[in-house]
């Protein structure tokens, strides 16, 4: 709400300029431009493009015609560009009535749509203050990688600048800072951004009085920066529980920061697409996709819990919808992404993590002293690498581990037991191996393997049902469920 309210204030009466400007008569192209209207389209650059003529005086070639620098050449060529005249670079009388026509004050940012963008493609950024909450190399090394998350993906770059005309300014406050905006001390609001525009337009400021820092122990200033720095090109919050732009604070320090396939399509549909883009970024799983599958399922407490990616669904017996979200957000800095089993023990009140050759403890949310072991820990020998599932049978006390063609049987007090490992074929008969994840609710054990899931009668061990993974999730959109690509 306070930023669309500052946005408001920021963008009185903006008007549409036209690109195209063949209604004006094609005057001669030589002629010289008079002592004034040199000065008045200095000064039109000067503000609208940012012609600097102190630092043109300065590396100027003493030889050259007083009037015209290559600086001034090149922002002229620049408007010419912007208002599809000959790019000659040349004062032309077409290039000053273009000039003098009434325009809006907003120089260089533009409407995109019902969006707000720079107009320029090199952006200048300044970091104000002499006081950081950590090193000042320390906190320009943070804020580079964070426009360089940005600039890695679209058509824009960034440049620190330490003079004061710059684009962007990012600065520390503490409480009132004379914005109408301010800071609450520690907790509540971290940061916040100017959308894009003059003046304070663009400019980032965070709470100095936060416990920043650059690893798990307070508030990552690198995750803060990358999102306010996305409100700062433009972008609002976005609806993706993956998206960096999304509003909530869920940073995994396990797993490095990077921008969501929705984070990048947003920033491309702005800013144009870097063609030197490396690795496709990660997308938010979708529950409607007739393809989803799983890494590991699990129960908690009277929820089931569908692992994938970075996420899971909360499947509650008493919420219709199934939701999903980071699973940082539950466990923050405890559990990695892309887990491969996960099997809650109720007698003991643990749940436990697998990936690769590691395993996690969780006791109430906490992760238990000495934690990731190595999974040879439990008594698998040193073939076994990872486990591609876990099963928790309560009643029973014990749990079965899946990997490849093999089941291990394990108890908490006498470790593996006896005749480990057995054949997956001889005990469930009928299941496709390897398997992504297993769980036992509701009296029936779930296998599942690529987008389909198979439901094991405990008892006999006879299959009684077998459908697609993604249904357990209950899509509310059916026909979504048949069609579905990319949404937008
Ligand atoms: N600052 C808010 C934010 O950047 C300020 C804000 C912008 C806002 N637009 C808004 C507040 C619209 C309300 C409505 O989103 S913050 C996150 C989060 C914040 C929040 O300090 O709350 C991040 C800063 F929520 F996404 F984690 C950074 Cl990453
Ligand atoms: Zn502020
Ligand atoms: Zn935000």
């Amino acid at each position: 709400m306070l930023w669309l309210g500052l946005l408001v204030l920021l963008m009185p009466n903006v008007t549409a300029l036209p690109l195209r400007t063949s209604s004006l008569p094609t005057m001669q192209p030589h002629a010289a431009p008079s002592e004034a209207d040199l000065k008045f389209a200095q000064e039109y650059l000067q503000h609208f493009y940012g012609y600097r003529p102190e630092r043109n005086k300065r590396s100027a070639d003493p030889g050259e015609n007083a009037g015209l620098t290559t600086g001034l050449c090149d922002k002229v060529q620049k408007m010419q560009r912007f208002f599809g005249l000959p790019p000659s670079g040349e004062l032309t009388h077409e290039t000053l009535a273009v000039m003098k026509r009434p325009r809006c004050g907003l120089s260089d940012v533009e409407n995109f749509g019902d969006k707000i963008r720079w107009r320029k493609r090199t952006l200048s950024y300044r970091i104000s203050g002499n006081q950081f909450p950590i090193s000042a190399s320390t906190v320009r090394k943070i804020f580079k990688s964070a426009w360089g998350l940005w600039s890695s993906v679209a058509l824009i770059k960034f440049r620190m600048r330490n003079n004061r005309e710059t684009d962007i300014v990012i600065s520390f406050h503490n409480g009132d800072h004379s914005d109408g905006a301010p800071f609450d001390g520690k907790g509540g609001v971290l940061a916040h951004a100017f959308m894009p525009g003059p003046e304070i337009g663009g400019d980032v400021h965070f709470d100095a009085d936060e416990d920043w820092s650059i690893n798990s122990t307070g508030i990552n200033l690198f995750a803060v920066a990358v999102h306010e720095f996305g409100h700062a090109l433009g972008l609002p919050h976005s609806s993706d529980p993956g998206a960096i732009m999304y509003p909530s604070y869920n940073f995994s320090p396990n797993y490095e920061l990077q921008l969501s396939y929705r984070d990048v399509k947003d920033i491309q549909l702005l800013y144009g697409v870097n063609p030197n883009l490396k690795n496709p970024p990660p997308r938010t799983p979708e529950k409607c996709d007739r393809d989803l599958s799983f890494d590991a399922v699990s129960e908690l407490q009277q929820e089931v819990l569908f692992f994938k990616d970075r996420f899971m669904w909360r499947k509650h017996p008493k919420f219709d919808e199934t939701r999903i979200t980071m699973i940082s957000s539950l466990w923050p800095d405890a559990v990695p992404p892309y887990l491969d089993a996960v099997y809650q023990n109720v007698e003991n009140n643990l749940i436990l993590f697998f990936k690769g050759h590691q395993y996690w403890v969780l006791r109430q949310m906490k992760v238990e002293e000495s934690f990731p072991r190595n999974i040879s820990d439990l008594g698998f020998p040193s073939r076994i690498k990872s486990v591609d599932a876990a099963l928790h049978f309560r009643h029973e006390h014990y749990t079965l581990f899946f990997t490849g063609d093999e089941c291990w049987r394990y108890n908490e007090r006498l470790k593996m037991l006896e005749g480990s490992p057995m054949l997956i074929e001889q005990q469930w008969p009928g299941i496709p191996t390897p398997i992504d994840a297993a769980v036992f609710y509701d009296g029936f054990v779930h296998f599942f393997k690529g987008n389909l899931y198979y439901k094991y009668d405990s008892n006999s061990k006879r299959m009684v049902h077998t459908s697609y993974a993604n249904e357990l999730l209950e899509c509310e959109n059916k026909e979504d469920n048949e069609t579905l690509t990319d949404r937008r």
